[in-house]
């Protein structure tokens, strides 16, 4: 055994790398177990026989590393694992090590520490630990919140997202949002927009209310059409209540005939942004399954035989004060492109006056006509509408569900996703 480490040594030694003025090499013996090699660093040779302990009490706590000093270690080398990448690496003189500075926010990690005296390390001692998420500004990318995939500019190599929103054309039509907050309070939104038109104006509706929690987006600078002048600017929305948990944030083009320029005018938009508290949280703390979406049709893709018709504001009784109404053509209808962010059963439950009995197509799947679709009382609370609805098996992921007219007129104000969890 002694010959074989002995070859080996002889054949690492011309691998030695210097850094910093310390030189060390490793190899492997014969029997498979790692050793370290002395070497010469500068006119101090190390003694071979010199080991030094692992470190010992190694914790993570309150964003410091800990551990007990090893006696004749001069420094220590941390290393932070994620799922098998080196994120941090690096020698400290000193066995409390504060670690906050790296922003390693909401996740697991595996740290490790060996203690070091020049050329002479340790074994390795491990820790795993689990970090708090901070709750920091989140950007919603205008282009991924259309329920109408064709209102989409993409492939511009400025825009966020080499992408972003437009051909808003007619009051009703605009974005919808989702965001998780984990706790309720006012925050500020910022949107960032381009518009020929300044005064043009959308309205931020927040969690489904047609009647309060709502604001006033104003784009006031003219920055000319992003496709000719690559500006866009942002306004801020300030003191937008948020409740705790999932929040449906919806961006629409809404105005009257009496507005300059009229109709609430027109706006381009990348994306919108959401200041976070920079609180910090447990992410097991809180239930993040996202298992009501609440799609306003007016938003959606709607196809009419009529290309002249568009959607109506019927005010109160409809949601966001908007619908689509009537489809009295042979293919009338709407089709929905969204992302669900879990896979799973969900029951459809489309709001409509007139015929509920329609035609359904999701992605490229067979027509179907369910029966016809109920009637829901407790619009405000989907969450309580009747077992006796559509429900279908959706993958996580982008889909476009199409809801076509099935013998006569139907208006559509809203289509409720609700995931089925018991
Ligand atoms: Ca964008
Ligand atoms: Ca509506």
């Amino acid at each position: 055994m002694k010959r074989n480490l002995f070859v080996c040594l002889l054949a690492t030694l011309s691998l030695v790398a210097c850094n910093g003025g310390e030189a060390t090499t490793t190899s492997t013996n014969t029997a498979g177990t790692e050793v370290t090699v002395p070497t010469t660093t500068g006119t101090t040779t190390t003694d071979p026989s010199e080991t030094l302990d692992k470190v010992t009490n190694l914790q993570y706590s309150d964003g410091k590393i800990t551990f007990n000093a090893v006696t004749n270690a001069t420094s220590y080398r941390l290393s932070i694992k994620q799922n098998e990448t080196v994120v941090h690496e690096k020698d400290y003189a000193t066995t409390t090590i504060d670690i906050t500075p790296l922003g390693l926010y909401g996740g697991h990690y595996t740290a490790s520490v060996i203690a070091k005296n020049g050329g002479i390390k340790s074994e390795a001692e491990f820790v795993n630990f689990e970090t708090l998420h901070k709750d920091t500004t989140l950007r919603l990318e205008a282009e991924l919140a259309c329920l109408d995939r064709t209102r989409n500019w993409s492939d511009d190599a400025e825009a966020s997202n080499y992408a972003y929103a437009l051909a808003f054309d007619d009051c009703g039509q605009g974005m919808y949002f989702r965001y998780y907050a984990f706790e309720a309070g006012n925050r500020e939104v910022k949107v960032a927009y381009a518009t020929a038109m300044p005064g043009s104006k959308m309205t931020l509706f927040v969690n489904n209310s047609n009647v309060s929690n709502t604001y006033s987006v104003v784009f006031s600078e003219n920055t000319g059409w992003y496709g000719d002048s690559h500006e866009f600017a942002e306004v801020i929305v300030e003191n937008v209540t948020l409740v705790q948990g999932w929040n449906e944030l919806y961006l629409m083009k809404n105005g009257t005939s009496s507005d300059d320029p009229q109709w609430g005018g027109f706006a381009q938009i990348d994306y919108i942004e959401i200041s976070g508290t920079n609180h910090e949280f447990d992410l097991d703390d809180f239930d993040m399954s996202s298992n009501v979406y609440n799609l306003e049709a007016e938003m959606a893709h709607w196809h009419w035989d009529n290309s002249s018709q568009r959607p109506t504001n019927w005010g109160g009784s409809f949601s966001l004060g908007f619908g689509l109404g009537e489809m009295e053509h042979a293919d009338d209808g709407v089709r929905f492109d969204v992302t669900i962010a879990e896979a799973g059963t969900y029951a459809i439950c489309p709001k409509l006056s007139g015929n509920k009995s329609l035609r359904v197509k999701i992605d490229d799947g067979e027509e179907v006509t369910p029966d016809a679709f109920g009637t829901y009382s407790n619009w405000d609370n989907p969450e309580t509408a009747s077992d006796d609805i559509y429900r279908v098996e959706l993958s996580a992921g982008f889909h476009q569900i199409d809801f076509i007219r099935n013998g006569n007129w139907f208006c559509f104000d809203k289509l409720v996703l609700l995931k089925v969890t018991e």
